[in-house]
């Protein structure tokens, strides 16, 4: 679409008129909107004002899986009131159920696939470093190389004359990688990390056979089933859902996260900024957009390096500033504290500002509209994998990502932004709202585990007696998307409110991660504002603040890992199920979020999303997916549109879960021995 176009659309959507306050609660998106309809451009707000969603595709009731269809299968209130026989079906007899399941499925293969193919990404980058292919990358962090062998059965000493030598780095690097490679190809037996849940959560999928034996075969295997005239069985459906959504979360998602902590190095709590005053007028602005630290690694490198710089202040800048956002933000955030410009819903507008030199895309998440408002503005859109290209915009170019000359690429890439500085056009008014935000940030489950237990004797326990005690009540994992049919971040700052008031301590990952940076609950000093009395004394006595940012939606890994710990620790119960925790994506959009909420509820957890869920036009569909699951993983699936009630069932379920392990009634705050926590587990 050509610019022209783009601002016709938006004169004539201003005449429906989107209210800026209306759509999000971010003073810095709201002052961006302005900016866009005062020099008339459409952004995704404009347009989710003028176009509705179809009911029946909001439904899940919709199948287009061959060409004798769309079949739609509407809902009756008759149907819905129980006065009249449920008898709708499309063309082949399939029916509302069938319809649901597949169409979910397919969500859960294309969220999964888009995990593990980021996950193949750093496994096949791993390989080459580890095989010295490439120098641009190295084993950052060695302890983790150490710890991730075993998982691998990849040995770590090698045995000669009887005696035991430390094994070289590399070549325990090349066996872990030639193993998590072949995870995605493996067509029998259980990837490795299936055995890291808890005994009782794994025994579950054994028991209800869904452990995934290989992650590309689980996902071609949704897509075989859910061809025309195959599986016709919502509940066999499901199951193989769980068997893919499990190798996302479990593996692909898993390894990505391990292996890019080794190359990368594991987070540790770091400061960081955020929101779109993180850009400054005199410097070359690059933000760096999508999903993998692969390539914004090198660009990280290249930014910090002197030719860079230099070369950035011979084009007239006073430097560079480079930003990340959605969750390429997020790896480069944790890791090296790099400034964050946005969540999902605002990078449209941080073109907006008229001081983007260069926005890098690399996969998912890119709206395809940043070329059309790029092209209204100086800024390079600069897409870099072969997988992710933007056909429309005159200012797009694509520099190709190759891991064998990352370091080059990365600097190419800055050059590149560093040319078009002098190309903003006087016209057109850059206007950097002042919003930034301080943070601290880079949770991994180490560094839990770490600042819990302290340096000699890292551990949980410190978190385990706190939720005996009381102090704290709960943990909720809030994670996930934007989306342009809520207000943006309100659902996600409602419902981190509401459990951090009431004792919960937050764990989060993506886009809430995101809104709750930029709301000010990532300090240390936020738990005295909003926590409740239990909660906050924690976080005050240790230093952390109430709500964990744990990385980027790879990183969900990271709280399977962490409840893990959990477990481990004692006293609550002996496997996931038994937790007092829960999940929560309140303005979900992405299939990703799908296929992460379904390996939540396969591992145990009760989750709730907001804004919709396709399955609410096949009533039996739902109700194993909101109630039959629970009894065979002990997890749940709920749609609640309310962030107050959201809330509310999230802390309903923790203190169901406290009862069911006895730990519910005021009890002493005393710190427990193992004693304690074995008897708890014994009850
Ligand atoms: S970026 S998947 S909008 S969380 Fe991971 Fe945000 Fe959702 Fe993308």
């Amino acid at each position: 679409m050509a610019a022209e176009e783009t601002k016709a659309k938006a004169a004539d959507k201003e005449a429906k008129g989107v209210k800026p306050e209306d759509v999000s609660v971010d003073p810095a998106t709201i002052k961006m909107l302005k900016k866009a309809q005062a020099e008339k451009i459409e952004t995704i707000f404009d347009r989710a004002a003028t176009m509705k969603p179809c009911n029946i595709g909001v439904e899940g009731i919709c199948c287009k899986n061959c060409a004798q269809g769309p079949c739609r299968v509407p809902m009756t209130k008759k149907i819905k009131d129980g006065l009249e026989e449920d008898r709708r079906m499309g063309l082949c007899g399939a029916t509302p159920e069938t319809i649901a399941a597949r169409n979910f499925a397919r969500m859960v293969a294309a969220g999964a696939a888009a995990h593990s193919d980021h996950g193949r990404g750093v496994a096949e980058t791993f390989l080459a470093m580890a095989r010295k292919e490439t120098t641009d990358y190295t084993i950052k962090d060695e302890q983790k190389l150490l710890e991730v062998a075993p998982l691998f059965n990849v040995a770590t000493t090698v045995e000669e004359d009887g005696q035991s030598f430390p094994r070289d780095m590399f070549d325990i690097a090349v066996e872990i990688g030639e193993k998590a490679l072949g995870e995605w190809g493996k067509q029998s037996g259980e990837v490795y990390y299936a055995k890291r849940a808890p005994e009782p959560t794994y025994e579950s999928w054994k028991k209800q056979g869904v452990v995934p034996r290989g992650i590309d075969r689980e996902i071609v295997e949704i897509m075989h089933r859910t061809h025309m005239g195959v599986d016709q069985d919502y509940l066999n459906l499901t199951k193989q859902m769980s068997r893919a959504a499990l190798a996302d979360g479990w593996a692909g998602s898993m390894i990505a996260t391990d292996l890019q902590d080794i190359m990368f190095g594991t987070p540790y709590p770091l400061h960081g900024q955020i929101n779109l005053g993180v850009l400054e007028q005199d410097k070359v602005n690059i933000v760096v957009h999508g999903h993998e630290p692969l390539l914004s690694e090198m660009i990280v490198a290249a930014v910090m390096s002197k030719e860079m710089q230099d070369y950035a202040k011979s084009k007239g800048a006073r430097g560079i500033v480079l930003a990340g956002m959605c969750c390429t933000a997020n790896e480069i955030l944790v890791r090296h504290g790099m400034p964050i410009a946005g969540n999902y819903l605002q990078q449209e507008l941080a073109i907006v500002t008229g001081a983007l030199d260069a926005m890098v895309v690399d996969v998912q998440c890119i709206m395809e509209n940043l070329g059309n408002v790029a092209d209204c503005y100086h800024t390079k859109l600069i897409t870099t994998n072969p997988r992710a290209r933007i056909a429309s915009g005159k200012n797009t170019v694509h520099i190709e990502f190759d891991e064998h000359h990352a370091f080059d690429i990365g600097k190419e890439i800055v050059r590149a932004a560093c040319d078009n500085f002098p190309n903003r056009r006087p016209e057109q008014q850059v206007l950097i709202p002042s919003e930034r935000e301080t943070m601290v940030v880079g949770f991994s489950t180490e560094a839990i585990k770490y600042h819990l237990g302290g340096t000699f004797r890292g551990s949980f326990v410190p978190l385990n007696d706190n939720i005996i005690n009381g102090r704290i009540r709960g943990i909720a994992g809030v994670v996930g998307c934007n989306n342009a049919r809520s207000m943006h971040d309100s659902a996600h700052l409602i419902v981190v409110k509401e459990m951090i008031k009431n004792d919960v301590i937050v764990l989060t990952t993506g886009c809430n991660a995101m809104a709750c940076g930029k709301a000010g609950l990532l300090t240390p000093e936020a738990a005295r504002v909003y926590c409740g009395p239990g909660l906050a004394e924690v976080c005050e006595t240790v230093g952390i603040p109430p709500v964990l940012h744990m990385g980027s939606c790879v990183d969900n890994s990271r709280i399977l890992t962490a409840a893990t710990e959990v477990v481990k620790a004692g006293g609550l119960g002996k496997s996931l199920a038994d937790l007092p925790a829960v999940g929560a994506a309140p303005e979900w959009m992405s299939e990703k979020a799908i296929s992460i909420g379904h390996y939540f509820v396969t591992s145990g957890v009760y989750t709730v999303f907001g804004v919709n869920l396709p399955v609410t036009g096949a009533p039996k569909f739902q109700k194993h997916l909101f109630e039959e699951m629970e009894a065979m993983y002990g997890g749940r699936w709920d749609l609640v549109e309310d962030p107050y009630e959201m809330a509310a069932k999230m802390i309903a379920h923790i203190d169901k879960k406290r009862k069911a392990l006895g730990i519910d009634k005021a009890r002493e705050r005393v710190l427990m021995d193992m004693a304690d926590r074995q008897k708890l587990d014994a009850a």
